[in-house]
């Protein structure tokens, strides 16, 4: 029997983990966490393992299929390039270039070669209708990075290994295992944090983190940009302003003090549901220990004013004094450096055709997606692509979303799966996935916690039939340009060779192969100011876009001054037995990874977790008892899905996780069909957006709950 052990990194999640595989005879026989990882030090999740199950997956496709009268046929790579080229340049002959949009999902950014050489293939369109899950997620991440220290990807991450104060608001660590902040083993890290200091959680729901914590807020989804300009206030009113070594670099102090007199814990206290003097205290907390940071994800970025919450939490760790410092919010400084060596982000150069969406970081958000396909006129989208994407679950409206995709002339999706979204497709290529491809982290080493660099080999080699997600866009850029694209190196693992001997900091991918574990290049280093990239090398705290923004925020504060203090209680209307304009908000699970990983049965089996989390106020009002059936209806429309009566959830606001809804007919994944669930994104709303950033408000959309009579109880 031949035994061999396999080092890799885990490309599922941001976490990166490093994984121990043993192979026996050709099939993996184990996978566990790689202890020698300077990152993950041993640390993996469940999801980890259905890496074997995806590998071995009979539904996974291999060849390129088409759609035809008596379904899917498999076809070769020739033919399928040949049909795919044919009928994108048909399309753009007659209705112009932005006639073809393009989708790109969240495995695009786990994959070096997709990162490399996707937008490549993208530019070749020449389209203005350039769309990817980056509006449905982390945009006003970068809309902030980008505004006060002129660069969108430098980002400001958590020394989460150092602080003694945490603060984490809309972000779940524990499960997601951190986003936008690469910390393989938070719990172990969090832990460290509260023995040394604290940990304080603010999220609508008691989450896994909330419950770890020191201390955790509930707070009205939405409403947390008032919360973070109290704190602010409070930093001024009690003369917590320390800008330490950055105090030359930064203009623009005087306009947010200005800003932030109006805000009073007193007055914000009434929307948020945080008491103004639990906000005090906070503030004061944080601006006194020893280092601090505040951290917010998903949860302040996807509502109506994820692109202020963002800013205002850069604004709370440069004014307290923990920008750039041990402890604190730092840049990271990866092996192979795009920050340096890319492009700063641009904005506003072209507009969504429709509702005048401005472009941001070459891209529109998938907001006005829908839209764009289906208002006739010159510009409609025509022909779509889609790359490792399934918006039908994951951006809001699927169902508008599936017609739209229906009603279109040509479609081609980059993916293994025929699912929710590629079902759609007239054409899938199939990349390999997974333990067939090599991986170099060109994102995520640029935003964890600590500053590490790990090259993994394939561990079985790709099929002569099969092709890497880079290799398919090669070839169609290639088409696209008829023939003109050429490219001195095409292999991934060579650019970034040639990237890390540039740097010059003695790696390489012969000296990352030897270390096969990773390399460890230390804790997160103080880079200030010489890592500005704003023109006058300052940090703008107040820039202009930030700054007309706030007129939204002071009228909702402002509508709420007249009332009383427990306003922000739901009302419910009493005859009708239906819990009223209850707010949604969503949920990850350990064993999901948004919408594509319920085809591995080890991740599905067990209880249901597609479940609406309500509150036993709430739910005692519409007559729902636990574990019911039940109908959520909102604009868009409506799902069934069982309840679980919780006060793990604040009243007035109901949950329900995202990914799933695999009842779609067509739909090729047996496992995930089996255990379908709902689609959150069914009731969500392409109109509800941050209208500063466009990204989409998944958090704060109003529904309707009622009990199915015709089945009491499940
Ligand atoms: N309501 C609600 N909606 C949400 C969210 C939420 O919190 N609430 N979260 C949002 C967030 S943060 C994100 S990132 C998006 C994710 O949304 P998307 O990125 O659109 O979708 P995923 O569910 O990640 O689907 C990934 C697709 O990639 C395919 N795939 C997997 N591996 C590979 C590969 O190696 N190569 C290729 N070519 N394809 C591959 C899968 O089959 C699947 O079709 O969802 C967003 N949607
Ligand atoms: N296991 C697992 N891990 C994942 C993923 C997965 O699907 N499963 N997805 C990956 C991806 S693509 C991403 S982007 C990351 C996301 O990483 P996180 O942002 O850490 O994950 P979420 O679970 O979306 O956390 C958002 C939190 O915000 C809260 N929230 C909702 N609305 C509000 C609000 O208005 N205010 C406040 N303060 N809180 C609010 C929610 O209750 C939730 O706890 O996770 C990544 N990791
Ligand atoms: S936490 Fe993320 S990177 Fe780590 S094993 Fe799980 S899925 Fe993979
Ligand atoms: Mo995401």
């Amino acid at each position: 029997m031949s035994t061999q052990i396999h080092h890799r990194a885990c490309n599922l999640c941001e976490a990166i983990c490093g994984l121990e595989i043993k192979v026996e005879d050709g099939t993996v026989t184990s996978i566990r966490g790689d202890k020698n990882d300077p990152l993950s030090r041993g640390h993996i999740c469940p999801k980890a393992v259905a890496l074997k199950d995806i590998y071995e997956d009979p539904d996974r496709l291999k060849q390129p299929v088409k759609k035809t009268a008596d379904g899917w046929k498999t076809i070769s790579w020739g033919e399928a390039f040949d049909e795919v080229e044919t009928n994108l340049k048909r399309i753009q002959k007659e209705y112009g270039n932005s006639a073809v949009g393009t989708y790109f999902g969240n495995p695009n950014v786990h994959n070096y070669g997709s990162l490399m050489f996707g937008p490549k293939f993208v530019r070749s369109l020449q389209t203005t209708n350039i769309f990817s899950a980056t509006s449905a997620d982390q945009l006003p991440c970068h809309f902030a990075a980008h505004q006060m220290f002129g660069h969108y990807f430098l980002i400001p991450i958590p020394d989460i290994d150092r602080t003694d104060f945490m603060m984490i608001i809309g972000a779940n660590p524990l499960v997601s295992n951190g986003s936008m902040m690469t910390a393989p083993d938070f719990h172990k890290r969090m832990k460290a944090i509260s023995e040394r200091g604290k940990v304080i959680v603010i999220d609508p729901r008691r989450t896994e983190t909330a419950d770890k914590a020191d201390e955790h807020f509930f707070i009205k989804p939405g409403t947390d940009a008032l919360f973070l300009w109290s704190l602010i206030h409070c930093l001024f009113d009690e003369s917590q302003i320390n800008l330490r070594h950055l105090a030359d670099h930064v203009k623009g102090l005087d306009l947010i003090s200005a800003k932030a007199a109006q805000f009073t814990p007193e007055k914000t206290a009434k929307i948020t549901g945080i008491s103004a003097e639990n906000t005090r205290r906070i503030a004061r907390e944080f601006a006194t220990a020893n280092s601090a940071t505040c951290y917010g994800r998903m949860g302040i970025s996807v509502q109506e004013f994820g692109g202020q919450c963002n800013w205002l939490i850069y604004l709370i760790n440069t004014l307290s004094g923990n920008l750039d410092r041990s402890g604190g919010a730092m840049f990271t400084s990866p092996a192979m450096d795009n920050i340096a060596h890319g492009k700063k982000g641009k904005i506003n150069r072209w507009k969504s055709r429709v509702s005048g969406m401005p472009e941001r970081f070459s891209e529109l958000p998938v907001a006005v997606m829908i839209e764009e396909m289906t208002t006739s006129g010159d510009g409609q989208i025509k022909a779509f692509v889609t790359s490792a994407g399934n918006p039908v679950l994951s951006t809001p409206n699927g169902r508008a979303l599936d017609k739209a995709l229906e009603n279109l002339e040509f479609m081609v999706s980059i993916d293994i799966y025929i699912n929710e979204t590629t079902r759609h497709a007239d054409i899938i290529l199939p990349p390999t996935t997974g333990l067939e491809t090599s991986h170099f982290d060109a994102a995520f080493h640029a935003l964890a916690i600590r500053n590490t660099a790990k090259f993994s080999e394939p561990l079985f080699a790709k099929a002569d039939n099969q092709r890497h997600d880079h290799e398919i866009f090669i070839e169609l850029t290639r088409r696209m340009t008829d023939g003109e694209f050429q490219l001195p190196i095409t292999d991934p693992e060579h650019i970034v060779d040639y990237r890390l001997q540039q740097q010059g900091n003695g790696l390489s991918i012969k000296t990352l192969k030897e270390n096969p574990s990773g390399v460890d290049l230390g804790p997160l280093k103080s880079v200030l100011p010489e890592r500005l990239f704003t023109e006058d090398k300052k940090i703008d705290l107040a820039p202009e876009s930030m700054m007309a923004d706030v007129p939204r925020l002071e009228a909702l504060l402002s509508s709420h001054d007249s009332k009383s203090s427990d306003d922000s209680v739901q009302k419910v209307s009493d005859d009708l037995k239906v819990s009223d304009n209850l707010l949604l908000i969503s949920r990850r699970h350990l064993c999901s990874n948004n919408s594509w990983m319920h085809n591995s049965l080890r991740l599905v089996k067990g209880r249901e977790r597609c479940t609406l989390l309500i509150h036993p106020k709430d739910a005692a009002f519409a007559e729902i008892s636990d574990q019911q059936l039940v109908q959520v209806s909102s604009e868009s429309g409506s799902i069934e899905i069982i309840a679980e009566v919780s006060d793990e959830i604040t009243q007035g606001v109901v949950c329900i996780p995202h990914g799933w809804g695999h009842d779609r007919a067509g739909v090729k994944m047996e496992t995930a069909q089996a255990h379908a669930g709902a689609s959150v994104n069914d009731l969500t709303s392409e109109n509800f957006i941050d209208s500063l950033t466009g990204n989409i408000g998944f958090s704060g959309i109003g529904v309707q709950v009622q009990a199915i009579e015709s089945n009491e109880s499940v």
